[in-house]
């Protein structure tokens, strides 16, 4: 077969997923809507902080086997893996992959395979793909070929985890299953797994899904550990000593555009059925506003809070659904003047001010980290709580192991906050 490949979207997942292939003997076009993308990609630099990225994509630019574009060309296969936000009544938003879908229809010939690795509903493929591409007058199995192969990889750890992790392909009939498995074969080193499309989408979500109610019941946890005076962090290291047990980490609430995007894509199927599901999505909905409850009886109002990280998870500059922005935004509405800093995040990435690490230390009465990144883990605490007001720590995310600051604050220890016992200095 000719090694001709599209991949249509070059976001977190379409952009590393096009360089691998690029790099693994296939000609490939890389076609993003925004022409800035477009334009960065052919230079050969990358628009996004990913491991090891710059490297490969410099290399597959350079020797010719990535190029970018607007507009889709004729290959064999067609990855398409563009983002499917949720509405704002949390439906999924299937416009981007529809527009996707469509923007192929014209350079798809008889015998092409259309995979999408977008995370999308149960039965989307069925119910919202084919349709398309049968109104064309294409037959799936007969003259093309279509599967959903669902992308499974950890910001951060992308370009190992394209290649070492076991991945599920699921055609919408076994011969299409056949041929997403073979394009799938030139570089994954892990399992491949067969099966039908709506078993690998909901597979998919059930991965992201099992951890959201995870995390949840560890932020329960925390809620009831502190009326009870339990350390909560120290209870899920002993309950996890079982060999059967692993409960999550509990933390600011759960971000990112997977966790906590995806068990919606189930409860909007079947809400009747999804009690535990959305329960979940609810405590860990409510974690910011805990964090800021915290703060408040910590320092009480009219302070200067700190911020430690905006990015949704330790080590990255991904801010979607971060849960940081929304204990930024509270205590704004709370009347704080808060000091972001996050040694990751862009300032063109968000709409009000980013510090510099002592520019928000200034004046401040509480730092709040809010995400692990290694550098909060290798700063000197003493001297950083030195430039400070007060010298206040509340580290949701226990990122200061054995941390022996006076006012350090974790999950541990929430009940010693008990409201206006503090006396700041001003
Ligand atoms: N979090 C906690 N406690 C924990 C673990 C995570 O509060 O014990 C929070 C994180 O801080 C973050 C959020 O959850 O805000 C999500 O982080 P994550 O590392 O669990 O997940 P993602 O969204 O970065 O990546 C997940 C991964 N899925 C699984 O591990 C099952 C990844 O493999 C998927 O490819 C990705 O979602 C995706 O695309 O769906």
């Amino acid at each position: 077969m000719e090694k001709k490949l599209c991949v249509i979207g070059l976001g977190y997942i379409g952009l590393p997923t096009a360089a691998v292939f690029a790099d693994s003997g296939w000609k490939v076009t890389g076609i993003d809507t925004n022409p800035i993308v477009v334009e960065t990609l052919n230079k050969g630099n990358v628009h996004i902080e990913e491991n090891g990225l710059e490297e490969i994509v410099d290399r597959v630019v350079k020797n010719g086997s990535l190029t970018a574009r607007m507009t889709p060309v004729n290959a064999n296969v067609y990855i398409i893996a563009v983002p499917t936000p949720h509405n704002p009544d949390l439906t999924a938003n299937l416009n981007y992959l529809k527009s996707a879908v469509r923007s192929i229809i014209p350079v798809i010939e008889s015998g092409n395979t259309i995979i999408v690795e977008s995370t999308i509903p149960p039965r989307t493929m069925q119910d919202v793909v084919n349709p398309l591409l049968i109104k064309e007058g294409f037959i799936t199995g007969e003259n093309i070929h279509l599967a959903h192969c669902p992308e499974r990889v950890l910001p951060g750890k992308i370009l190992d985890e394209l290649v070492f992790n076991n991945r599920i392909v699921g055609g919408l009939d076994p011969i299409s299953t056949e041929v997403a498995v073979d394009v799938y074969r030139t570089f994954v080193k892990g399992n491949i797994l067969k099966t039908s499309a709506e078993n690998a989408e909901m597979a998919k979500l059930m991965e992201n899904t099992y951890r959201d109610v995870n995390i949840a019941l560890a932020n329960e946890l925390t809620k009831i550990s502190e009326n009870l005076n339990i350390n909560p962090l120290e209870v899920i290291s002993l309950a996890n000593e079982h060999p059967r047990v692993n409960i999550h980490q509990p933390g600011p609430g759960v971000g990112g555009h997977c966790l906590a995007v995806d068990p919606y894509f189930i409860i909007e199927k079947d809400p009747v059925n999804s009690l535990l599901i959305s329960n979940a999505r609810k405590i860990n909905e409510s974690m910011p506003g805990f964090v800021v409850e915290k703060v408040k009886q910590a320092i009480g109002s009219n302070s200067t809070v700190t911020l430690f990280g905006l990015a949704y998870k330790g080590d990255i500059d991904d801010i979607r659904e971060s849960p940081a922005l929304k204990v930024y935004k509270q205590l704004i509405d709370c009347g704080y003047s808060v000091k972001p800093y996050d040694p990751h995040v862009k300032q063109e990435q968000v709409d009000f001010n980013l510090y510099s690490l002592e520019d928000s230390l200034k004046n401040s009465d509480m730092v709040v980290i809010l995400t692990d990144h290694s550098e909060f883990k290798l700063l000197d605490w003493k001297q950083i709580t030195g430039l400070m007001r007060n010298d206040y720590v509340l580290d949701t995310k226990g990122c200061l192991n054995k941390c022996t600051l006076k006012n350090y604050f974790n999950y541990d220890n929430l009940y010693e906050l008990k409201p206006n016992t503090i006396s700041l200095t001003y």
